[in-house]
């Protein structure tokens, strides 16, 4: 049995979105795993640096292949390992293909990407959750909404990428505290996808655990650090 060499990140949305794909195409027993933790940069030394310059995970290495960005490397997984009865994951018809694509370029474009925008920035720079940024989310939560309209699944009615993609996006929004109550066809669609992922239960309770741990620390980082400014800013005031 050969070996993957999976670099990962606790709580770590794309990460788990492999997590959910290997445990789908029952590979997942071959993962070896190399966690680089968020806090002490270890992304940015120089032996992963060395695998991937573009400093993220998750990172596979199949045989002596290097891949990153988690799309692609679900697409070479069901690829290479699927079996006929996973060929559904990513089907070779074209049209259906193209659709899958653009379900999972929607999520990492538009739907993840705002998201990230809304409630990551936060945490990066400090600056407070924005309402537009939040209309934007929405907007593109709406988007999603409508493409389910009629559809079992995100593309027709079969599951497949672009289904444990998005699905990753709503439960991390969800543990977020971004509810999606509101949208019908996604509430529909979230309940049937998770129910229909092996051992989804058993990556996303850790999943969960480690995601809110890192956005607690970073956002008490942040208020530390604005809090430090506030009060330097205020001696600088006083001096002068
Ligand atoms: N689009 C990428 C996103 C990868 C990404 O941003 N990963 C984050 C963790 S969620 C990371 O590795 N951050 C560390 C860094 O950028 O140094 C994917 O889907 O794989």
């Amino acid at each position: 049995m050969s070996i993957i060499d999976f670099y990962c990140m606790p709580g770590s949305p794309p990460c788990a979105f492999l997590d959910l794909t290997g445990a789908m195409l029952g590979i997942d027993h071959r993962f070896r795993y190399h966690s680089k933790e968020f806090r002490r940069s270890e992304t940015l030394e120089e032996d992963f640096i060395k695998i991937n310059p573009q400093h993220t995970v998750p990172v596979i290495i199949d045989e002596g292949f290097t891949l990153w960005e988690s799309r692609a490397i679900c697409k070479y997984l069901v690829a290479k390992y699927g079996k006929e009865e996973h060929k559904n994951l990513y089907p070779a018809d074209i049209k259906t293909r193209a659709i899958i694509d653009q379900r999972l370029d929607f999520d990492l474009g538009i739907l993840y990407a705002r998201f990230y925008e809304y409630y990551y920035w936060q945490l990066i720079d400090g600056s407070p959750l924005s309402e537009v940024r939040f209309k934007l989310l929405q907007e593109a939560l709406g988007f999603l909404n409508s493409f389910l309209e009629g559809s079992k699944f995100a593309v027709g009615s079969n599951m497949t990428l672009a289904d444990l993609n998005i699905l990753v996006s709503i439960e991390t929004m969800r543990i977020s505290g971004i509810g999606v109550e509101q949208y019908p066809n996604i509430v529909r669609w979230f309940e049937l996808v998770k129910s229909m992922t092996p051992k989804f239960e058993k990556i996303m309770k850790p999943y969960r655990k480690h995601h809110n741990d890192v956005v607690d620390h970073y956002l008490e980082a942040t208020v530390f650090q604005r809090n430090q400014k506030i009060i330097s800013d205020l001696a600088t005031s006083d001096k002068n």
